[in-house]
């Protein structure tokens, strides 16, 4: 998908004076508050309880109690200076059933965090499915069944009706290729099925149900913007044999492609779908255009990149890691923006993922120095900066993740957050890195030697 090019770094690197500055998180991973007011079960309450899923046997009962110390959490936003906060909203607290009878106490928590995002002057950003589907629409089938599309629709509407004034941008999915194959493909994520067949349906239902709650959006909030969420990892295929090089077009096309094209009304790669033997008997006519309605912008979710071997062998990996074991690779945030623009002409782009989980140690005082996080988040704005100098329109850019929280399968092991959460006491203490990102948000200059001790 993408060629690779050189780094070449600036420093300081200046961005525009009306780019945001963000962070993101999502529901199921900090809220808690599982069984509080209402909330039915989500299929990631169901994985948790699966033996081996997760690997240190958590769940999210408690994460980071975020539902209620929320006050205390936008006041840090506040104080790190940040101007536009993601977060998404959890369909089961929403309609514990997936469909029928809303359940007014789950709208109401949306509607005092967005207020009190609102007085403290930052953009709220809201996600309406990162992940956690009601438990009793997988029990129907879930993404598999197309029905799934429709209840996410009546869902939107009664999010939208409730929030519709306030929420500056809303975003339908987030990372769909994340959900349909890890969910439904290889099993790593809830509800943890693994047919790959199941996965094509369950990638279409989900691009469905974004296409069809875009008029929704548009209706209830005509003054919000409205676009998708979706992953990238670049693929590079280890040598010019033909074996790696036609394995890495699949992956290209399963994993980068397969989303992007749809939306941007090309349709999915028919090569990639041959090379799966996806029968492609879900769509139904007009279903790709209505997967293709205008957006607004695109969210673009960058960690790594990969190297593809024919024959499923494994490559190697030749550069320094994070703790997730993923190759940092700066420049791949511009290589992938750059072939989407040049491909897909998308209106604006923001950044809606980016961070890393590093191996932190807190000191006595919860306080952690992550210089190697502070060069990643600098080293991959340096490469968002030059994109935008070659004309890209990225708007913004929100640091993966505001706290440290529940990394899915790898439970709190992992820790990508910028403030530090003690899960025995919930403190939060915000690490070099945040401290060092609140004189980027403050001034609009990422550079390696401003004073984050201020
Ligand atoms: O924590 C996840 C997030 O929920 C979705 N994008 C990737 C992050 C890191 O794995």
């Amino acid at each position: 998908m993408t060629k690779q090019s050189d780094n070449t770094p600036q420093d300081p690197a200046v961005f525009p004076d009306n780019f945001l500055w963000g962070s993101a998180t999502s529901s199921f991973q900090i809220e808690g508050a599982t069984a509080t007011d209402g909330r039915g079960e989500s299929i990631w309450d169901r994985f948790c309880t699966k033996d081996g899923a997760i690997a240190d046997k958590s769940d999210g009962k408690i994460a980071c109690d975020h539902y209620h110390r929320y006050k205390d959490d936008v006041a840090l936003l506040s104080e790190l200076g940040l101007q536009a906060y993601r977060f998404s909203i959890a369909w089961p607290r929403v309609f514990p059933d997936g469909r029928g009878a809303i359940n007014t106490k789950g709208l109401d928590f949306y509607d005092r965090l967005v207020d009190e995002l609102l007085a403290a002057n930052i953009a709220p950003f809201a996600t309406l499915y990162h992940w956690d589907l009601p438990q009793t629409l997988e029990d129907k089938n879930g993404w598999v069944n197309r029905d799934t599309a429709y209840s996410f629709v009546d869902y939107t509407a009664a999010v939208l009706a409730r929030l519709g004034d306030r929420v500056t941008s809303w975003a339908t999915l987030n990372e769909p290729f994340v959900s349909a194959s890890l969910g439904y493909r290889t099993g790593e994520h809830a509800p943890g099925r693994k047919s790959l067949p199941d996965s094509c349906a369950a990638a279409h239902h989900l691009l469905l149900a974004h296409g069809m709650a875009m008029p929704v959006i548009r209706d209830l909030a005509p003054q919000a913007e409205a676009g998708i969420v979706l992953n990238f990892t670049p693929a590079f295929a280890y040598s010019d044999d033909e074996a790696d090089q036609q394995a890495c077009d699949v992956v290209n096309g399963f994993e980068n492609r397969w989303y992007a094209e749809p939306i941007a009304g090309k349709g999915y790669p028919a090569e990639t779908a041959e090379a799966l033997g996806w029968e492609q008997k879900e769509i139904q006519a007009g279903d790709l255009e209505t997967i293709a309605a205008p957006i607004d912008y695109l969210g673009v979710n960058y960690y790594t990149r990969q190297t593809i071997r024919g024959n499923q062998q494994k490559a190697p990996q030749t550069l320094p890691l994070t703790d997730m074991g993923w190759e940092i690779y700066p420049q791949g945030i511009r290589e992938i923006l750059t072939t989407l623009h040049e491909r897909h002409n998308f209106k604006k782009y923001y950044i809606t993922e980016n961070g890393a989980a590093m191996p932190d140690k807190a000191d006595e005082h919860n306080f952690v120095d992550d210089q190697d996080r502070i060069d990643y988040l600098h080293n991959h704005l340096q490469q968002v900066s030059q994109t935008i100098n070659q004309g890209v329109p990225v708007a913004g850019y929100f640091a993966w993740s505001m706290f440290d929280n529940f990394e899915w399968a790898f439970g709190y092991e992992k820790r990508f957050g910028i403030v530090r959460v003690n899960y025995e006491t919930q403190e939060r203490t915000p690490k070099a890195s945040a401290l060092w990102y609140r004189e980027v948000a403050k001034s609009g200059v990422v550079t390696r030697h401003n004073d984050s001790s201020a």
